[in-house]
């Protein structure tokens, strides 16, 4: 299929609460979109790229001049295959991952739907509920948090993540225990312990945590490997990994025993799919991490989220846990049993609402051969 022609947007919705890390706080959620036309379809992909370099080192900044710059040239006029032949592509560009998932994603979009299949069945996905949880932020105090945790488990989320950071962590997951019992439950710390800070990790131990999120560094597989050899929960590690590669090394030096697939942050479906198959070898679960991604982004995690090594529940939540108006339609919903149902239409299996789009849209341009 020829691409013909590439329109970036650069978007800023409002959250129905703003979302709290030990990273930083979000009050509304950017990203670009990358909309990219073909023989009369057009696919739609998610770059979850934010405002500021927290969560890893791109931004909607760098994610805009990289897709229009260097990798929307590459790709606009040429005739491919099929989208698994885009990575290879892009080999050659470093890093940057969010910006080549978003193009990916709408590659993978546009061909299923010449094909007339929905996404979840080209990826290899062999499910068509996905078990689900919801990602709460940190709040200015405990009781604000048990509050958010009853609204959500009365919605019927029947997995909880927390995040935490030092001073926010296990007299918090003592509160949880105490008053919600044995939920699922688990937390995610996005890098804000040191190994100073062991003893404490320790104690997060006896609570019967699902998995601890990505505790320490990002850069740092060595001293993750060292306190899950101290932990028997199991340690999960997010942003650490980056590419299959960094998967396989981490399970041998033993940094994890799970591991949060976000193709956003592997670079694509493709190395979502890889880094799946390489866990699923080895007899270690993965789940499905978010970005607080719109229905476009999130409509391809749903779809990754379907394969048969997800054993875990997602950070996947309905479109009413992030945004007033998301830009799909129908919008995602939570079924009774605290799953998400996958779409069975062509590509991505929602329509995208293109005028909410441009409502939220800050800038855009279009990249043509
Ligand atoms: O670490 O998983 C994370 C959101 C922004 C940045 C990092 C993370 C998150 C989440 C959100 O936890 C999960 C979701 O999209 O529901
Ligand atoms: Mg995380």
């Amino acid at each position: 299929m020829r691409i013909e022609r590439a329109e970036l947007r650069h978007v800023e919705l409002p959250l129905v609460f703003p979302f709290e890390t030990s990273f930083g706080r979000e009050e509304t959620k950017e990203c670009v979109l990358v909309r990219l036309y073909a023989g009369g379809l057009e696919g739609w992909g998610e770059a979850p790229a934010a405002r500021a370099p927290l969560y890893n080192e791109e931004t909607v900044g760098t994610a805009w001049h990289v897709l229009e710059e260097f990798i929307l040239p590459l790709l606009l006029g040429r005739d491919l295959p099929n989208p698994r032949a885009f990575p290879p592509l892009v080999r050659h560009l470093r890093r940057h991952h969010m910006a080549k998932a978003g193009v990916e994603a709408a590659l993978w979009d546009l061909f299923c739907q010449a094909e007339g299949r929905p996404l979840a069945q080209a990826l290899g996905g062999t499910r068509g509920v996905v078990d689900v949880g919801v990602s709460l932020g940190i709040e200015d105090d405990v009781d604000t948090l048990l509050r958010r945790i009853e609204e959500f488990l009365g919605r019927g989320y029947r997995r909880i993540k927390v995040k935490i950071k030092p001073e926010w962590d296990v007299a918090v997951v003592r509160r949880i225990r105490d008053r919600f019992g044995a939920i699922r439950l688990q937390v995610d710390a996005n890098s804000a312990y040191t190994p100073a800070h062991f003893p404490l990790l320790r104690e997060l131990d006896d609570f019967d945590l699902l998995l601890i999120e990505q505790p320490l560094g990002e850069d740092d597989i060595v001293d993750h490997a060292a306190l899950q050899a101290q932990l028997r929960t199991p340690i999960c590690l997010d942003e650490s990994i980056v590419t299959p590669d960094d998967a396989r090394k981490a399970l041998d030096l033993g940094s994890c025993r799970v591991i949060n697939i976000k193709a956003a942050r592997l670079g694509g479906l493709t190395a979502g799919i890889q880094t799946h198959d390489l866990c699923r070898a080895r007899g270690i679960p993965v789940w499905c991490g978010g970005l607080l991604e719109t229905g476009i982004g999130r409509a391809a995690n749903l779809a990754l989220a379907s394969l048969p090594n997800f054993l875990l529940p997602a950070d996947l939540s309905a479109s009413d846990r992030y945004f007033p108006e998301d830009l799909i339609e129908p919008p995602v919903t939570l079924n009774a049993d605290g799953t998400i149902t996958v779409p069975s239409g062509a590509g991505r299996g929602y329509e995208v609402r293109v005028d909410r789009v441009q409502r939220c849209t800050l800038r855009t341009t279009t990249v043509a051969p």
